[in-house]
């Protein structure tokens, strides 16, 4: 039987804001694009998050529910050293797979011999991350790395939750399928239609209904609610992408202005490939009209490290997007198929 960790850091990026002013402490902090009127909440302290606050709203509706908030711009690097460090710090553990900038999963099953001591384990992590970095994360324990992960997500902030296998239905049953990794407000709302609201109710559906419904995938919804997953942690991918994006002002179609900018946001994404000794294989670019309409198209060429390769698979992605009548409202640009150069990092 696996013993598998899922840790995902407490409102990580207001988390790191909190650490290096103390004053913000306890505060409602709103980390976020700063553009008057067009800026996007990337995270909120939890004291925020009390006012309704959430990742991905505009910051003026933020504002709106919480003018008294400190409201403070993005610092990536800052969060992606932070992120360096704490993942360091769990690479010790076990078997190490990084996910995100904030979460990872380790695999503990060769060094701890029961759930006990594995809870044991996620105390010392959590007091090692606090005392070194000075953040809390929430620990989900668990057979599997899907019940971790929801697990991880039970307590939060600064949470502890370990589901052994006899207590897998159990914990499961009652939760919102919500929680299910893959089923966001569309699903939940079609399969709400068919009177499944939790994962237990998923559990006992039939499954030719599912698969009537969602096609092959209701099949995935299925082994997910029994709390089944064989996915190895594996070590082979720590950072899967590197990308920025950008909202321009005014929703433009000036040509030269949006290739600048796709350049500039190049030049961003190059200079953390840089400090990261990676080279990339894959250049994906994002484009959003004024009506939200959203594209992405991506591109795969050999490892490079090249800016001016970026820059050009970029721009040649971008140019069949540039002709339509609507105007653009978001450029991004990211790479991905990451190989490192180097394998020790230093972080000046
Ligand atoms: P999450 O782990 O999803 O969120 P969180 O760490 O802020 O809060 P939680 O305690 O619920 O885990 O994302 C990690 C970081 O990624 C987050 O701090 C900021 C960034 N992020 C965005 O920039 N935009 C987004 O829409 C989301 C969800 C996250
Ligand atoms: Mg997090």
């Amino acid at each position: 039987m696996k013993i598998i960790f899922c840790i995902d850091l407490d409102a990580f990026f207001a988390s790191v804001e909190q650490r290096e002013n103390p004053e913000l402490r306890g505060k409602a902090v709103v980390v976020g694009d700063q553009k008057i009127g067009r800026g996007v909440v990337s995270t909120a302290s939890y004291e925020a998050r009390k006012f309704g606050i959430k990742s991905g709203m505009p910051i003026s509706e933020a504002y709106k529910l919480c003018p008294q908030a400190i409201f403070l711009p993005v610092r990536f690097s800052l969060y992606q050293k932070v992120s360096y460090n704490i993942m360091e710090i769990l690479k010790k553990y076990g078997k190490f797979e990084q996910v995100s900038i904030d979460e990872a999963f380790l695999d503990v099953s060769e060094k701890i011999k029961d759930f006990d001591e594995a809870k044991q384990l996620a105390i010392l992590i959590k007091e090692e991350i606090y005392e070194k970095e000075g953040i809390t994360c929430s620990i989900g324990i668990a057979p599997n790395k899907l019940i971790a992960k929801i697990a991880s997500n039970f307590k939060k902030p600064d949470g502890l939750t370990v589901v052994k296998n006899e207590e897998i239905k159990s914990f499961l049953s009652p939760l919102s399928v919500r929680e299910l990794p893959g089923i966001g407000p569309k699903t939940e709302k079609v399969l709400n239609e068919i009177g499944i609201k939790t994962i237990g109710d998923l559990a006992k559906a039939d499954i030719l209904l599912l698969i009537e419904k969602f096609g092959k995938i209701g099949m995935d919804f299925h082994r997910m609610a029994k709390g089944i997953d064989n996915e190895e942690v594996s070590e082979k991918h720590e950072i899967k992408s590197i990308g920025r994006e950008h909202t321009f002002e005014r929703d433009t179609n000036d040509l030269k202005l949006i290739n600048r900018m796709l350049e500039s946001l190049a030049k961003e994404v190059h200079d953390e490939l840089r400090k990261e000794n990676f080279m990339f294989r894959t250049v994906t670019i994002k484009v959003r009209y004024e009506d939200f309409e959203t594209h992405t198209h991506n591109k795969s060429l050999n490892f490079t490290d090249s800016l001016e390769d970026m820059i050009f698979v970029g721009k040649k992605l971008l140019s069949p997007f540039l002709h339509s009548k609507k105007r653009i409202r978001l450029i991004g640009i990211r790479v991905s198929n990451l190989m490192k150069t180097q394998t020790k990092l230093n972080f000046s």
